[in-house]
Order: C-alpha cells, then sequence, then structure tokens
C-alpha cells in the first residue's frame, strides 16, 4: 500500500464541481481510498487570458502500480475533461501524480515528484495540509523549505 498525492485542478465548466466529481472517481478507482482531501484554492492562471483555475491536493492510498495509477487518473480526465475543445488549453480536470509513496520516477511517462510542484504555490498549501510539518519530499527536500521558497502569494482559500 503506498500513500500517493494527486493534484486537481479545473478552470472551465464549474470547477469546484469538476474537483467534487474527481474526488468521487478518485475513491472508485480499484484498489484506492481517499484518505484526505485538502481544502480548494482559487488562483489566477499561468497562462495569460485563460479563466481562474481552482486546485486542491488528495491523498490516496493504493496498490495500484504508479502506470496504473496514472491510466486510471488519464480515463477520469478523459471521462470527465476537455468536452469542449478550446484553444490555449484551459481543461475541465487535469489530474497530476505529485508524489506516489517515497519513490523517484523518471520516465518519459511519468516524472515523480511532479516537475513544477515547487513552484507552485495552488500545490504545495493544500499539500502542506495534509501531512506533517517536517514532511520530506522522495528527493529529500523539506516541504517546509519549498513553501518558505513559494509564498502564498495570489491563492484565495474557498
Ligand atoms: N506526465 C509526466 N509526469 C506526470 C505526473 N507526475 N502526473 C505526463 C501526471 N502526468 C504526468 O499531461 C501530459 C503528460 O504528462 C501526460 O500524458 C503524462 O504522461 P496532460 O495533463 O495531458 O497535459 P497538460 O495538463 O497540458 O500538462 P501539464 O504539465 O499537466 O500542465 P501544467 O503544467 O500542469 O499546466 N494555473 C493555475 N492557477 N492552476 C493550475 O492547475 N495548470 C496549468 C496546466 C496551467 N496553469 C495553471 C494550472
Ligand atoms: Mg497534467
Amino acid at each position: 500500500m503506498e500513500r500517493v498525492y494527486i493534484g486537481l485542478g479545473s478552470n472551465l465548466d464549474e470547477p469546484q464541481e469538476q474537483l467534487h466529481s474527481a474526488v468521487e472517481a478518485l475513491g472508485q478507482l480499484p484498489a484506492t481510498t481517499v484518505a484526505a482531501v485538502s481544502a480548494f484554492y482559487s488562483s489566477e492562471s499561468l497562462s495569460p487570458g485563460q479563466p481562474r483555475y481552482t486546485n486542491a491536493v488528495a491523498a490516496l492510498d493504493t496498490t495500484l502500480a504508479p502506470l496504473e495509477l496514472l491510466d486510471g487518473l488519464q480515463a477520469i480526465e478523459t471521462a470527465q475533461g476537455r468536452v469542449r475543445l478550446e484553444r490555449w488549453g484551459p481543461r475541465t480536470l487535469d489530474l497530476d501524480i505529485l508524489l506516489y509513496g517515497d519513490q523517484v520516477i523518471d520516465i518519459p511517462r511519468l516524472k515523480v515528484p511532479h516537475y513544477h510542484m515547487q513552484a507552485r504555490p495552488f500545490v504545495l498549501y493544500p499539500l502542506a495540509e495534509l501531512v506533517a510539518e517536517d514532511f520530506v519530499l522522495a528527493d529529500r527536500r523539506r516541504l517546509a523549505q519549498l513553501l518558505a521558497d513559494c509564498p502564498f502569494v495570489g491563492l484565495e482559500r474557498l
């Protein structure tokens, strides 16, 4: 059984509803339970001109292997997501594997810890709600240090 952290994001078609549905779908993945979900946070899109995003982090306990989990997440994105094709990539649902136990994974389909998480307050602050203060990532970085380097700017806790 591995503890896994998933980043959820949506900026289209009722983002908060998209996240609620996604959490429910995560709980229906085989061999997986949802242990905890952070608060939801609203922030500007990193891509200019896109609608604001709603983001959250979920903690899962799973015996799915990393690529099995990724397949499951992508199936949820497809079932729920990107139903309306729009330019410049706004999305109904983005599910990223932030952390998978204490594994470091670097293959073309899957990079864990997730490559941009250290620069993203909408990932780090919800993650911090779900872990202990002295939490250390699989690649030995301390979450407290990442938070110190990534101020709580532009985030609105919903
Ligand atoms: N992939 C590799 N590693 C992972 C991982 N750890 N978790 C591969 C999930 N997937 C991973 O993903 C493209 C490919 O990445 C997958 O096929 C998988 O094999 P995608 O979700 O189809 O593409 P994407 O979402 O366009 O790329 P990405 O990198 O997830 O986008 P970003 O960088 O997350 O940008 N602003 C705010 N405020 N909040 C947001 O959530 N998100 C984006 C999207 C931009 N601005 C944002 C937010
Ligand atoms: Mg993604």
